[in-house]
Formats: structure tokens, C-alpha cells, sequence
């Protein structure tokens, strides 16, 4: 048995997190070696190559003697249940009081010297945490965005080390393993079915995402969705709702004639005026809004920014039209409440029918939720991947449903059905893994099909 060395620290994860997690304590000159549960985990010659004399375990974490350990660090992606740190997990290190196991936004939180603005949610963190991003440098502040999302937390530290502001993503996975976040402002932005095979069941996901108010001064949650409330009252706390504002809430109300984003009563913009469509997306923006004022962004330079964002790649974005056919890559729906309000928010607007492109791996959830919007809106689904049987076991009765083999295929019989007026949507509910390296690449399949369909029309 291998025994990790009294006073260094493990890193558990040879991926995109564990590498910034290395790169951070090599900077503080920490003493660490990295562990990594699969035999073979991905480039680790390059790791070698860029930290020399770092010794790597791959395997089973049960062969490690970790009786002297300093402190152990997680990736997002290992659990901290895994076999061999259960026990470890219900220990405190002596030097700081801190668990003795950790992840990644621990040590940022540590090392961490402006205010963190940070979003958690099953969906739309990555639009709000790029639309408060945006209104961050719209207002002339030196800020840094990352986390879940793009460049991991801990080089956010590194690439911008004098930013007076850090945006973070943050997943149900990283808030587990960080003791306390200490936000200047935290939103939850909603709750539904992800993530179960990880966190067991929904009060378990929920604990976790919970872990964003841990010492917040302020807290940002959705009035729509109760389970986004924190389990005690925040020094501060603003709610957002799409109906009608209540005692000061963010929402929408009817004003000169039209929808207004409204601040209680005050009215903001009109949501005609935003660029990214759909009711979902206007609770983000005033998701985002609400974190800005707190923030002290301006006002209009928030709004500016709601005016001009289109919206990030995979998320509703429209590809093509094609013979009165609009194809949609969704592809970020990775769970079922993503693409319900896909469905939900797309389907009133269409003056023909909606085509749902379904499947891959559904995470142990209850597609039952899809069933109702797609009766109502669609003209059928095409399902494939891992799970297409158990999506077609919850969905029948509700629209016309085909099995397919891959997206490939649900493409072809999307093409040959649809009618102008309709609206082809890649929206999975599922995870890409069975099928696809990831959402991006499955997105992108979408895409260069549709391009090549659009480009054979107008010849
Ligand atoms: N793994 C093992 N054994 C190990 C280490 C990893 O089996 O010892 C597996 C994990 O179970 C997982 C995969 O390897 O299947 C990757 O895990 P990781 O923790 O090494 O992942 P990273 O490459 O570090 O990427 C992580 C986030 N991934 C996960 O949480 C699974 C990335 O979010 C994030 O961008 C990155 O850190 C930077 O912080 C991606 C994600 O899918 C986008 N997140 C989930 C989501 O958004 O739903 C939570
Ligand atoms: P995340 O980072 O949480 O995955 P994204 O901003 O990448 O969030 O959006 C993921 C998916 O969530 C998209 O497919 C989008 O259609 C859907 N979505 C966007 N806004 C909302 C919302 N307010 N509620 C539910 N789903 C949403």
C-alpha cells in the first residue's frame, strides 16, 4: 500500500480542475501528490511533462495509506463518497479546523481576496454568469469569470490577480466539497431533477446547491421555486419571479403597453427589447440584474448589456431556417427542466409544431415532466441513445414517438416530417456521454448537419 507522506496534500483528479489544482498549490509551494481513480486517466505524460518529479497513483483510492495526509483535494467529478475517503471525510484538519477533505473553491475561497459573485442552479447558470460577467466589464470593473464555466476557479486567481470581482459558476459538485463561500452575492437560480446518481435524491442535490448561501452577505433567489430558498434568513435576500413584482422583487409587469423587467415599481426595460428570447431567459436576466444592483452596477449599463447578449453557443441558439423549418440546437439541455422550458418557452411561439430531438444519458431522472408541453406543442420526438426506451416508456401517449439510433438518424426523420412552420429542437433532457465526447460536440454534429442542409436547399 502506498502511502501518502505526512504533510503533503493529495489532489484527486487528473482532470481540468485537478490541473488547476496542482498549478495553485505549485505556485504557494505546497508539497502535494495527485491520485486518479482510473487506471488510465487522460494525458497523464503531459502532467509529468509540465510537473516533474509530482508523483501520480492511478487506481483504486483504497490503496493509498492516508492515515498522515494533510489535506485532500477533490476534483468536481470524484465523489467525495468513493471508496477509500469515506472515512477521511468526517475528519478536520488540526492546523485550520477546515474538513480534511476539500475541493477546488476551497482553496480559491482561501487564496481569494475581492468579492465573489456566485451562481448555482440545474439550469442557466452559465447565461446568467456570463450576462453578470458582461455587466461587470460594461461597468468598468476589472472582473474575472469562470468556475463550472470556461477557465477553472483557482487560475482565474492567477490570470487575474488583481480583479476586484470574481463571477462564479458553480455546480452542485464543487459546492459539496466547499465548507464555506463567504459570497458577497448568491443566487440560486432553480432546482430540478440532475445529478441523482451523484447526490442520491432531490433533498441531497438540493443540500448541495444550498452550499452557495454559506456565509453570504447576500442572497438572490427565485420566488417561482421554493426549493431555491435557504434554509435560514440571509443578512440580505432579493427574490426574482416572472410574474408581477411583490414588496420589492425583481419581475415583469405590464407597463406603457407592453411587458417591463420592473424593480418593485420601478420599471427598467421593456422585454421586447432584450435579444435573448423566452420567458426563462428573462428570469435570468433579472437573476443577473439583481446581482449587478447589489453589485452597484449602474442600471443602464446592465440594461445595455441585456440589449446586446444573444445568448452563449448549444443554449436555444437558432442555426438555420430551411424551407420554413427552423433547427434549434439545444444541446445543453442536459436534463429534463432545461428542456421543458425549451419546449415551454419555444412552443407558443410557433405557428406549426415542434419536432424534439431526445436522448443519451438521463441521470436516473423521471421524464414524466415532458409529457404535458409536448402534447400540447409537438408533432413528435425522435429518441436515441442510452435511455430512448425509458423516454419512450414516460413520453407515450403524448406526441407520436420514434426510435432512432443515433441524432444522425433522428435528423433524416425530423427533415422528412417536418412542415413549414415547424421547429426542429435538439433539446436531449439527457447527457451526451454515451454517444458524444461531450454537449459541445453533440451540438456541433447538429449544427454541421443543418449547415450542410441549408447550403444543399439553396442550391
Ligand atoms: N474521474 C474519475 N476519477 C478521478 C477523476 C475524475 O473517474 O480520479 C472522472 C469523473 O467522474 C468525471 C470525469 O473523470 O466523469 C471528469 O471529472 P473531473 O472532476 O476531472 O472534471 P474536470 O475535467 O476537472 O472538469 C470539472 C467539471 N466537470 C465535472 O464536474 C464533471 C467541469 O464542468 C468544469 O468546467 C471544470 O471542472 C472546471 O472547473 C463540466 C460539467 O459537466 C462542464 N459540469 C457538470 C455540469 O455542468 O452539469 C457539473
Ligand atoms: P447551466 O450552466 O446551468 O447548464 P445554461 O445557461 O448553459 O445553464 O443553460 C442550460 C440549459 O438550460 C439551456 O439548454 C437552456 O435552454 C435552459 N435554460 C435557460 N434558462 C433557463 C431557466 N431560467 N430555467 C430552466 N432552464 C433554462
Amino acid at each position: 500500500m502506498l502511502k501518502v507522506p505526512k504533510g503533503m496534500t493529495l489532489v484527486v483528479g487528473l482532470g481540468v480542475s485537478g490541473r488547476a489544482i496542482c498549478r495553485h498549490l505549485s505556485r504557494q509551494g505546497v508539497p502535494y501528490m495527485v491520485a486518479d481513480t482510473r487506471a488510465v486517466p487522460p494525458s497523464v505524460d503531459d502532467f509529468h511533462a509540465a510537473h516533474p518529479g509530482v508523483e501520480i497513483h492511478c487506481g483504486p483510492l483504497t490503496s493509498l495509506d492516508l492515515s498522515e495526509v494533510e489535506e485532500v483535494v477533490l476534483s468536481p467529478g470524484v465523489d467525495p463518497r468513493t471508496p477509500g475517503l469515506a472515512e477521511l471525510a468526517a475528519r478536520v484538519r488540526d492546523a485550520t479546523g477546515e474538513p480534511l477533505v476539500v475541493g477546488e473553491i476551497a482553496l480559491f475561497v482561501r487564496a481569494c481576496r475581492a468579492p465573489i459573485a456566485a451562481i448555482t442552479g440545474s439550469n442557466a447558470k452559465s447565461t446568467v454568469t456570463t450576462l453578470l460577467g458582461e455587466m461587470a466589464l460594461e461597468s468598468g470593473r476589472r472582473v474575472a469569470v469562470g468556475g463550472n464555466l470556461g477557465t477553472p476557479a483557482l487560475d482565474l486567481l492567477d490570470d487575474e490577480p488583481n480583479a476586484d470581482c470574481y463571477v462564479l459558476e458553480l455546480s452542485s459538485f464543487q459546492l459539496e466539497t466547499t465548507p464555506r463561500l463567504g459570497a458577497e452575492t448568491a443566487a440560486f437560480l432553480n432546482l430540478s431533477e440532475d445529478h441523482l446518481d451523484r447526490h442520491g435524491d432531490m433533498a441531497g442535490y438540493r443540500d448541495a446547491k444550498l452550499g452557495i448561501f454559506r456565509g453570504a452577505r447576500h442572497g438572490v433567489i427565485n420566488a417561482d421555486d421554493p426549493m431555491t430558498r435557504p434554509l435560514e434568513r440571509l443578512p440580505a435576500q432579493d427574490s426574482f419571479t416572472t410574474q408581477a413584482p411583490q414588496d420589492g422583487e425583481w419581475g415583469i409587469a405590464i407597463h406603457e403597453g407592453g411587458d417591463w423587467l420592473m424593480h418593485g415599481e420601478t420599471p427598467l426595460m421593456p422585454v421586447r427589447e432584450m435579444r435573448l428570447a423566452g420567458r426563462h431567459n428573462h428570469a435570468n436576466a433579472l437573476a443577473a440584474l439583481a446581482m449587478g444592483h447589489r453589485l452597484e452596477f449602474p442600471m443602464a449599463a446592465m440594461c445595455r448589456v441585456l440589449r446586446r447578449f444573444s445568448g452563449l453557443p448549444h443554449r436555444g441558439e437558432v442555426i438555420a431556417e430551411v424551407d420554413g423549418v427552423r433547427w434549434i440546437n439545444d444541446s445543453k439541455g442536459t436534463n429534463v427542466g432545461a428542456a421543458l422550458a425549451a419546449i415551454a418557452g419555444l412552443g407558443p411561439t410557433l405557428e406549426g409544431k415542434l419536432i424534439l430531438l431526445a436522448g443519451g444519458m438521463g441521470k436516473g431522472a423521471d421524464f414524466g415532466p415532458l409529457a404535458e408541453p409536448l402534447a400540447r406543442y409537438g408533432r413528435e420526438a425522435m429518441l436515441f441513445g442510452l435511455d430512448a426506451e425509458r423516454l419512450e416508456k414516460a413520453l407515450r401517449g403524448s406526441v407520436s414517438l420514434t426510435l432512432v439510433d443515433d441524432l444522425e438518424a433522428a435528423m433524416a426523420r425530423a427533415q422528412a416530417i417536418a412542415e413549414p412552420g415547424d421547429c426542429v429542437l435538439l433539446s436531449p433532457a439527457c447527457a451526451s456521454l454515451d454517444q458524444f465526447a461531450n454537449y459541445q460536440e453533440r451540438g456541433e454534429v447538429f449544427r454541421r448537419w443543418v449547415c450542410r442542409l441549408a447550403a444543399e436547399a439553396s442550391l
